[in-house]
């Protein structure tokens, strides 16, 4: 396989679809938002310009099928999101399912079969973006789909079922997108890595062993508006003051855990209807918190949520918390991460084993099926949810033939195990 020209393909196929945002000025895809259908439909056509069989299931997701030919064989499933996060990269959930059809092209030209039926899946939703909702995607394929969710509202009001029904989707087809556990062989996803360790190593590919578990809250905190002129500080319940105190208390909480691999962000903090000449009545934020391990991770969001308790009481305002996603850390199949090792060492480099700190659909696949994870390097100091965002095609080309090797090798797979099973 020529790699370069396969991964120029493919770093191609990611501008292309980094074409279609709802911000003109960034990349950003909601789910089920003008993007989204326009990104799904480019994908529809390059699934089929690929020779798969595609559908489109009842979440959204945007699915390519190719047959071994063999009736009863197994099915690889590979794949990753293409959602985004507001402003984001051109390759985070793209590259794992552009990579996947590009190949799936390449075993057209030459004829050759795999010895499984593999499954592309364009997972509609991983990011939570639109509905504060996360792994929508992927959640129903393993049964962790929370249909309370479906309740949720967007910044519109919109209630996601109604999202849903407006795209032509139907909710009620979500129960039965559960995979048999005997049909798979297991998933695996490429991604880019997100983050420096790639680079500094100066490692094209890394093969991950764990993803980090993550927890999220939405959080309000209630004090009292007022003049901004008027009101003498000590008689002030400034919600933006309290929620501030919150949020350093969440970074000075993290910074210090004795694991070192706790983090923690409010990515999102604003006053309801501020104005500069009002003392914040509502503020809200968000928490992520997440490490390596849940143990850690765990007790540092009971400290977090027992300070914004305190700082409320003592401020006299109110603080209230909504949980928006808890996914466990995900260890990756040991038996599937030592055949991917052996695949990327074949290439002629050492394979670079390493966690991953951002989470995947693989963590959401990983608690029902066996699963390993490829990252490809990030370039630009391994930024990421940034238009910073950057990877290329030499590298990529490497990724494609590491997956090539793996694949080849997933046929002969015993009926492996989830790592979690295992324990
Ligand atoms: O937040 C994450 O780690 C991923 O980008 N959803
Ligand atoms: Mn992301
Ligand atoms: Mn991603």
């Amino acid at each position: 396989m020529e790699t370069l020209s396969i991964g120029q393909e493919i770093v191609a196929a990611c501008e292309r679809l980094g074409r279609h945002s709802d911000d003109p000025d960034g990349l950003t895809v909601a789910y089920l938002g003008a993007a989204h259908r326009a990104v799904a439909a480019d994908l529809k056509e390059e699934m089929a310009g690929a020779g798969l069989a595609v559908t489109v299931d009842a979440i959204g997701n945007v699915i390519g099928r190719r047959s071994c030919g063999r009736p009863g064989a197994r099915t690889l499933i590979t794949g990753s999101h293409f959602d985004t996060v507001r402003n984001g990269g051109r390759f985070d959930g793209r590259l794992g399912i552009v990579l996947p059809i590009a190949l799936a092209r390449h075993l057209n030209e030459t004829g050759e079969r795999l010895p499984f039926d593999l499954e592309i899946i364009a997972f509609a939703e991983e990011e939570g973006l639109r509905f504060a909702s996360t792994f929508l995607g992927s959640s129903p394929l393993v049964g962790q789909f929370d249909a309370s969710v479906l309740e949720r509202t967007d910044a519109a009001g919109v209630r996601l079922a109604d999202a849903m029904r407006d795209a032509g989707l139907d909710p009620a087809g979500i129960a039965g997108l559960r995979r048999d556990p005997g049909t798979v062989l297991g998933y695996y996803e490429v991604h880019i890595e997100q983050g420096p360790v790639l680079l500094a190593a100066g490692e094209a590919l890394g093969v991950v062993t764990s993803i980090a578990g993550g927890v999220r809250h939405s959080c309000r905190v209630t004090g009292s508006a007022g003049h901004a002129g008027t009101v003498p500080m000590r008689l002030r319940h400034d919600a933006g003051t309290a929620a501030a105190e919150m949020v350093l208390a969440l970074e000075e909480r993290c910074s210090a855990d004795p694991s070192a691999t706790v983090v923690g962000t409010a990515g999102r903090f604003e006053v309801v209807r501020g104005a500069t000449n009002v003392i914040p009545g509502e503020c809200q934020f968000t928490i992520d918190l997440r490490g390596a391990a849940d143990g850690p991770r765990d007790l540092a969001l009971a400290d977090v949520l027992r300070s914004c308790r305190e700082i409320a009481a003592r401020r006299g305002v109110l603080f209230e918390s909504e949980l928006t996603m808890n996914v466990p850390a995900t260890p990756c199949t040991p038996a599937w991460v030592d055949a991917l090792a052996a695949a990327v060492a074949s290439l002629g480099r050492p394979a670079h084993r390493m966690p991953s700190g951002a989470g995947h659909d693989a963590m959401m696949m990983g608690r029902a099926l066996p699963m390993a994870m490829l990252f490809v390097r990030c370039g630009n100091g391994g930024v990421s949810h940034s238009p910073h965002e950057t990877m290329t095609a030499a590298d990529a080309g490497q990724a494609a033939a590491a997956t090539l090797a793996f694949w080849r090798g997933r046929g002969t797979a015993a009926r492996d195990v989830p790592a979690k099973a295992q324990e």
